[in-house]
């Protein structure tokens, strides 16, 4: 599978995001179908320290057990720990030559909202694009503005060789409108942790 195959079908979670056993949520979603996980341990009433590294290994198990790209969100020291396949950042966290020199062959993922940002980022060092939010969330409280679909299609239009990932808002209805505007995936939390039912949601994205 190529990157932008993996990228497809994007879970996004830690453990503030569902009132379940997030292992169980992972489980069933990758039953379901998704090819990527972002440990993403962030915000309100989320763990950390040991019981963050402690979850991380459990959700990372999973993943390795069933061939899911397993990524972390921002903590470059659980990186090595869970033997992530890669990790993703935003505008606000360590540089992207500074993680790149750290991790030569991990997968790195940059998060990308306006034309200054992608200024002042180093794009050859990162292997795919986070764009968003492209709809409204309620699930990042310091999300930037949103971007809307047009930002993906100006993304795919400047920067061809670099698969994008759409995020924010997407759900079971807009997901196809993010692909045909030319991203290689969806990533999403609500879509999926607060689905009735998981197994239904990841197969309509
Ligand atoms: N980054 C930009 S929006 C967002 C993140 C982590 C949250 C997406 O959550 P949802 O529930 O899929 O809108
Ligand atoms: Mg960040």
């Amino acid at each position: 599978m190529t990157l932008s195959e993996q990228l497809r079908k994007y879970l996004v979670m830690g453990s503030q995001d569902t009132d379940r056993d997030p292992a169980e949520v992972l489980d069933e979603a990758i039953q379901a179908g998704i090819t990527a996980f972002q440990y993403r341990e962030k915000g309100r009433g989320s763990l950390e320290g040991e019981a963050k590294l402690e979850l991380g290994r459990k959700l990372r198990g999973l993943c390795r057990d069933k061939g899911i790209l397993f990524i972390v969100n921002d903590d470059l020291d659980m990186v090595e720990p869970l033997e992530a396949d890669g990790v993703h950042v935003g505008q606000e966290d360590i540089s992207v030559e500074v993680i790149r020199s750290q991790f030569p062959d991990k997968i790195l993922g940059l998060s990308v909202s306006t034309e200054q940002e992608i200024a002042k980022s180093s794009l050859e060092k990162v292997d795919y694009l986070g764009a968003g939010p492209v709809f409204q969330t309620s699930t990042k409280e310091d999300a930037k503005p949103v971007v809307g679909i047009v930002w993906i299609k100006q993304l795919r239009e400047a920067y061809r060789d670099l698969p994008i990932v759409g995020i924010g808002g997407i759900n079971t209805e807009n997901a196809s409108s993010v692909i045909e505007a030319g991203a290689a995936g969806v990533a999403v939390v609500s879509a999926i942790t607060h689905a009735e039912s998981i197994a239904e949601a990841v197969k309509r994205l």
